[in-house]
């Protein structure tokens, strides 16, 4: 045999294994070239006839011939077992993996973060506490007495131990305030409770609050930041006004106007034809919230805000229905990548 032609026997050999697809077919490959009467087996046994140089290149490379497919009969066989254990199991790994969904971010989330990331560059850090409050904390130590009908059963969550489901996130800056040290610039997001429940409102709803406090801090300055904040949310061209308001914790109180981005101020549905569209409300901090929060009055100032994220989220999104917030649908919740 020449090495050519014993060459050609290797590939040849290798080539009808790699094609083999199953237990039986292999068997017959083994039978057909290392049985007792295989073409391998055949050919070393008549190596005998051969002289001396021939007999032993020929037999070195038969024999490692035989190891080599000795081998691939072995890693054929392992490979067709799995095989075959997968179609047994109804597995087919041949086919493409399924895809998983990848979650989005939720677009009340999406909007805290952007406006936490707007106070945050004028200095505001964030601020957090218990959505489970105690009637002082809540309402008493922001000036709201118990007279006062903010603290009606109508609106506010009483539960059996007399604790209370904060109705704002005003009680965070007074925990804040009782901890720190003035000055103060924080912005506290979170989930408050209210009792109702309708087409514009949910039990359960977010808000932002705002506070910053120093020696001199001003109605001026209230105005320029809640600007700022209203052109870097809504975008650079946006008006703003401020219309005078009441609320127990501010004195005096504001309730900022936004151009409707709608009808961009000749009227509209959405802005009840007024042209404008409020957005939050404000004012300097009362002298009794100082005093409450262990601040002394008379060497502090401050303005304080808050805003409901839902209802901004509404109008930066142009969306009008705030139970699409809280359904959870995927088209919906996908739509805010
Ligand atoms: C608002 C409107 C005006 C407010 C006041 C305070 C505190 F605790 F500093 F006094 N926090 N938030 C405030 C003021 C909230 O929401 C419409």
């Amino acid at each position: 045999m020449t090495s050519s032609e014993l060459e050609n026997l290797r590939k040849g050999a290798l080539e009808e294994l790699s094609k083999i697809e199953s237990l039986s077919e292999l068997e017959g490959f083994k039978v057909k070239f290392l049985g007792k009467k295989g073409v391998i087996t055949q050919k070393l046994k008549s190596l005998k006839s051969l002289p001396l140089e021939e007999k032993r290149q020929v037999g070195s490379f038969l024999n490692r011939l035989k190891e080599e497919l000795l081998r691939g009969i072995q890693n054929k066989e392992k490979e067709l077992l799995f095989k075959e254990e997968d179609r047994d199991l109804g597995i087919d790994l041949t086919l493409p993996g399924r895809k998983r969904a990848i979650g989005a971010i939720h677009p009340l989330n999406v909007v805290i973060n952007e406006l936490c990331e707007i106070f945050g560059r004028l200095g505001f850090s964030i601020a957090t506490g218990p959505e489970v409050e105690t009637e002082y904390y809540n309402f008493t130590a922001l000036n709201i007495p118990d007279w006062h009908p903010a603290r009606d059963m109508q609106a506010t969550f009483y539960l059996k131990n007399g604790a209370i489901l904060r109705t704002h996130t005003s009680p965070i800056q007074i925990r804040t305030m009782l901890k720190k040290k003035p000055p103060l610039r924080i912005v506290a997001p979170g989930k408050v409770y209210r009792y109702d429940a309708d087409v514009r409102h949910s039990p359960m709803f977010h808000q932002i609050e705002g506070l910053m406090v120093d020696k001199r801090v001003s109605f001026a300055d209230l105005k320029g930041i809640l600007t700022y904040f209203a052109q870097e949310t809504f975008g650079e061209g946006t008006r703003v006004r401020f219309r005078p308001s009441y609320f127990p914790f501010t004195e005096p109180s504001v309730e900022m106007d936004i151009g409707c981005v709608i009808c961009g101020g000749k009227g509209c549905r959405v802005c009840s034809h007024t042209g404008w569209l409020e957005i939050l409300g404000a004012g300097m901090v009362h002298p009794e919230v100082f005093k409450a929060a262990g601040y002394d009055p008379s060497e502090w100032q401050g303005f304080a805000f808050g805003m409901g994220i839902e209802r901004i989220a509404m109008i930066k999104y142009g969306i009008d229905d705030i139970r699409l917030f809280f359904e959870n649908h995927r088209n919906f919740l996908q739509s805010f990548k």
